[in-house]
């Protein structure tokens, strides 16, 4: 398990450096479509999103959660970033979809710093909070990225 340490002022200032976000968006993007038709799939989406969290650690070992229930949650995921609706996911809905959740995670942590296990991850976003929390210590440490 990763841990992060942050505050929403570090989300926030990390949204707001357009280069490193939409860097770190576009790359992500790009290597989740694996066909590279330059729009993610229901498929290639879901694969993401099995990448990123609903391992077991998410629901701990005694738990199993229905098949059912975990396809209606990458559904609603699904459209969720699909905003015009036409059953891909294209660049600008991605990065319009993360950006959105990672102010809304912003939001909920306020000014105190917090630790979040990013296997909490409940939207696909905390990889980049740990991009965020990243890029926030480069900056501290003048520059050094680890
Ligand atoms: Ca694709
Ligand atoms: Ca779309």
């Amino acid at each position: 398990m990763s841990v992060v340490i942050l505050d929403g002022t570090t989300v926030r200032s990390f949204v707001g450096d357009e280069t490193a976000f939409n860097k770190s968006i576009d790359g992500r993007f790009a290597a989740l479509d694996l066909n590279g038709d330059g729009v993610l799939s229901r498929s290639e989406l879901r694969r993401a999103l099995e990448t990123f969290r609903l391992t077991e650690t998410d629901f701990g070992l005694d738990t199993v959660t229905p098949s059912d229930q975990i396809s209606a949650l990458y559904d609603s995921i699904f459209e969720q970033f699909d905003i015009d609706q036409n059953g891909t996911v294209d660049l600008a809905e991605f990065r319009s979809e993360m950006k959105k959740i990672l102010l809304a995670i912003a939001d909920g942590l306020g000014t105190s710093p917090v630790q979040i296990a990013l296997e909490a991850d409940e939207d696909g976003g905390l990889s980049l909070l740990q991009e965020a929390a990243d890029l926030e210590a480069s900056k501290i440490a003048g520059g050094q990225r680890n």
